[in-house]
């Protein structure tokens, strides 16, 4: 019978880092909490989460890059939102977080989490922060303890 792979949604005693755009406060402040309580609802501590904060979305590849280079993370959390109604760059701002953050987790071989709203209105924005599209950072955080859980049994492999 063929070996599956499955990832549990527990942590261990692994680091997770968040970084979170302050453009659109408003709305990724919501991911960021949706994302905070999913990792401490799976066993987290606070002293396993550092959050860092970056100007916008432009902002958010560089700052995941450094934080896996540090080495400390098991998993970077990418959090931020592009709103089309706000910008006349919507597509390049889409664009640079969309590539930068696959790029990212590539390079670092790390899972680095597209946690990223990207929509025309702000109210759709809100139905994907915790309203009735459910919370993209919630999400976003439990793709990377799943991640962590499933990418950590290739060692056991015999
Ligand atoms: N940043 C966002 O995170 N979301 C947006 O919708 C947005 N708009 O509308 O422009 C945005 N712009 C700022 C950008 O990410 C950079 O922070 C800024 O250009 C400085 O480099």
């Amino acid at each position: 019978m063929a070996q599956e792979l499955h990832g549990a949604l527990k942590v261990g005693s692994e680091r997770y880092g968040i970084v979170v755009s302050r453009f659109n406060e408003f709305i990724t402040s919501r991911l960021l909490g949706g994302a905070l309580d999913c990792l401490k609802r799976h066993g987290a501590n606070d002293d396993q989460i550092t959050v860092m904060w970056v100007p916008g979305s432009f902002e958010v590849p560089l700052a995941a890059q450094r934080m896996a280079a540090t080495g400390k993370f098991a998993a970077i959390i990418c959090l931020s939102a592009v709103i089309r109604g706000q910008t006349d760059h919507y597509e390049q701002v889409c664009q640079q977080i969309t590539r930068g953050i696959g790029e990212v987790g590539l390079k670092a071989n790390l899972p680095v989490m597209f946690g990223v709203v990207t929509c025309d209105t702000l109210e759709q924005a809100i139905d994907r922060a915790g309203a009735k599209g459910g919370n993209l950072g919630a999400a976003a955080a439990a793709g990377a303890i799943e991640s962590v859980q499933v990418l950590g049994q290739l060692g056991a492999i015999k």
